[in-house]
């Protein structure tokens, strides 16, 4: 059967500012959100943070040179916000903005596309001073940076993404409150979704100054399974299934619809403050849905694994539990390994979004295992690359059924900083020795590049 994948089929792999490039006081950069979370109180399992990380800033001509012998034809990394405006707001600084350019130009020179996130949740400390994404004005700061960054790099960048995961940043960081900036917003979490949504829609005209690059928005879809407290799908109730649509639309069509369908999705009224999303008022103003879902080239997709779902069984901030489900191997973080359930995320993206879906891309997909070596040294991570194989003969699945995915890029191409986990979950296709820096490439390193030259 002939490969459906189209032959100009983008293979790359992703990683994020904070959590590779350390060097998080250098050439003028700014304190963000994550230096001062990890560096204050015990928020990180392993007390680590991520100032020096895979010292990357310092080592990345050697990253490169990785991401070149694995042969992909394109790298997703993030910009750090600090960097470019060290406080937030005023002119790029130079030395930040250099930094970037060297990266796109060494990547362009070994024939790797450079696809540049915005923001990858390190904001300025000094606008999360002024009240973070809580605050309308972050969005408009948010589309002067995209200014900036797309006047420097802007002929070179052959990909943007505005914002990587905005669900996991409300959900993690302003509700739950384990990532930074640590808030805690039960009654009311939409200010913060709403204006990331803004600040996305004001970053795609700014981009599109100075850039003919096609923008895009990386976003974490879990698809809600409904499941009984025995974690099977099979014994779940109506309850429950009304509790999964409820989370399918806190989780993934919040992001999605408003970008796609220029409007907010059914099914948040079981959440405090999702009035406020229904009509126009002092959070959602006129015309700003018409920004939000300005035209969008691609649409980024970041999966791991369902969610199972089940009917809340305590009165707290949420209208669901979150419940294990059965029946699937599981990664070291326990995640269940569910490889068809990316192809029918995408499948039914399609459907949901059939007249205006642009193109997709798989902007992340990976696992982490614990990565024992062998007594040769050799990573020989299995359980990764089975992982791997299966997600992308989903895709395969997916493209043949008519889904328009145009790349995969695997998290990570280094083990890195997994923010609350610290160093203690390990994505990366290549073992970092955080002690002392070297770089390993795994067996999923060399089967992956064996799969692009295929
Ligand atoms: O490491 C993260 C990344 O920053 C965002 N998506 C999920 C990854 C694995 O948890």
């Amino acid at each position: 059967m002939p490969d459906p994948l189209p032959p100009d089929f983008r293979w790359g792999v992703a990683t994020s500012a904070y959590q590779i490039e350390g060097a998080t006081t250098a050439d003028g950069r700014g304190p963000s959100i994550w230096d001062t979370f990890t560096h204050d109180g015990d928020h990180v399992a392993d007390g680590t943070t991520g100032d020096v990380a895979c010292d990357h800033y310092r080592r990345y001509r050697e990253d490169v040179a990785l991401l070149a012998d694995l042969g992909v034809n394109a790298y997703r990394f993030s910009l750090a916000w600090p960097r470019i405006q060290p406080s937030g707001t005023g002119v790029g600084n130079p030395d930040g903005l250099a930094f970037y350019d060297r990266l796109v130009d060494s990547l362009l020179e070994r024939g790797i596309d450079p696809v540049a996130t915005l923001y990858h949740w390190d904001l300025p400390l000094t606008l999360q001073a002024a009240g973070g994404w809580t605050a309308r004005e972050t969005a408009y700061r948010f589309a002067d940076y995209a200014a900036i960054v797309s006047a420097a790099l802007g002929d070179r960048v052959r990909l943007w993404i505005t914002l990587n995961e905005p669900a996991i940043h409300t959900i993690y960081g302003h509700f739950w409150g384990m990532h930074a900036p640590g808030l805690q917003l039960f009654d009311d979490p939409f200010p913060v979704a709403h204006h990331q949504l803004l600040g996305h829609g004001l970053a795609v005209a700014a981009l599109r100054a100075d850039s003919a690059a096609p923008v895009a928005i990386a976003n974490n879809y879990s698809p809600a399974w409904a499941v009984g407290p025995d974690g099977e799908r099979g014994s779940a109730t109506d309850e429950d299934r009304a509790a999964a649509d409820a989370y399918d639309a806190f989780h993934n069509r919040l992001y999605t619809d408003p970008l796609l369908l220029c409007r907010y999705p059914d099914g948040l009224h079981g959440f405090s403050g999702a009035d406020r999303l229904a009509g126009e008022n002092d959070l959602v103003r006129p015309g700003d849905l018409a920004t939000i879902s300005t035209w969008l080239d691609a649409l980024g997709v970041n999966y791991y694994n369902p969610a199972g779902i089940g009917a809340p069984s305590w009165p707290g901030p949420l209208p669901y539990d979150m419940r294990l489900i059965e029946g699937f191997p599981t990664t070291y973080f326990g995640w269940p390994v569910v490889p068809d359930g990316l192809r029918d995320l995408l499948v039914s993206l399609r459907q949901r979004y059939a007249h205006v879906l642009p193109d997709m891309y798989v902007t992340e997909s990976g696992c982490s295992y614990e990565d024992v070596p062998g007594p040769d040294g050799i990573f020989e991570d299995e359980d990764r690359i089975a992982y791997l194989s299966g997600h992308v003969d989903a895709v395969r699945a997916a493209v043949a059924a008519g889904v328009p995915v145009r790349g995969y890029f695997v998290w990570s191409l280094l083990d890195n900083f997994e923010w609350t986990e610290g160093f203690t979950k390990r994505f990366g296709l290549v073992h970092v020795d955080f002690a002392t820096q070297r770089r390993t490439p795994k067996a999923s390193y060399a089967w992956y590049r064996a799969l692009i030259r295929a």
